[in-house]
């Protein structure tokens, strides 16, 4: 099964928004197999955001990302890397379709509630970046009978 890397962003604290979003990644069932809160720095969010780095409001992102701690959630499923992408929904608060998290709860390009990984690959990398080894949690969940049927998984 897939893991990948959900970060609730500091505009998600700021608004006691914490817990609606994480009951939706329940909801849906996938499993949390890690979970923390943490202060990100420059250094990280230099990293994590490198693809951003020539774009003009790229320390505005980076300071945005360093208002309050985030919570940095690892979350595992078939196909979970899509799945969370496409509950996230796109980028852009405005343009998100209802339904989804940033469409029912953002209104702003920057300040879009959560990161998801875009892919395996990506997952992998970022899920490094942000757990040590022994953050991530392996454990066998009792329904998985009533998740998935029994060649899916
Ligand atoms: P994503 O979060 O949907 O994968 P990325 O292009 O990877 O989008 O951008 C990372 C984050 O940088 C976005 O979630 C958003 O907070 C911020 N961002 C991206 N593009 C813009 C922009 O044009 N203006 C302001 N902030 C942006
Ligand atoms: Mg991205």
């Amino acid at each position: 099964m897939e893991k990948t890397l959900v970060i609730l962003k500091p505009c998600t604290i700021q608004r006691g928004l914490t817990g609606e979003i994480i009951h939706r990644f329940e909801r849906k069932g996938l499993q949390i197999c890690g979970m923390k809160m943490m202060q990100l720095t420059d250094d990280i969010l230099i990293e994590h955001y490198s693809h951003l780095a020539q774009r003009p409001f790229f320390k505005r992102i980076k300071d945005s990302m360093m208002v309050t701690p985030v919570i940095v959630c690892c979350l595992k499923g078939i196909d979970a890397v899509r799945i969370v992408r496409a509950m996230a929904g796109v980028t852009n608060g405005r343009d998100a379709q209802p339904g989804t998290i940033r469409g029912d709860y953002s209104v702003s390009v920057q300040e879009n509630i959560v990161h998801a990984s875009d892919s395996l690959e990506t997952a992998e990398t970022e899920l490094k970046r942000f757990f040590k080894e022994d953050e991530i949690f392996d454990y066998a969940i009792s329904q998985l009978n009533s998740k998935y049927a029994n060649d899916e998984y």
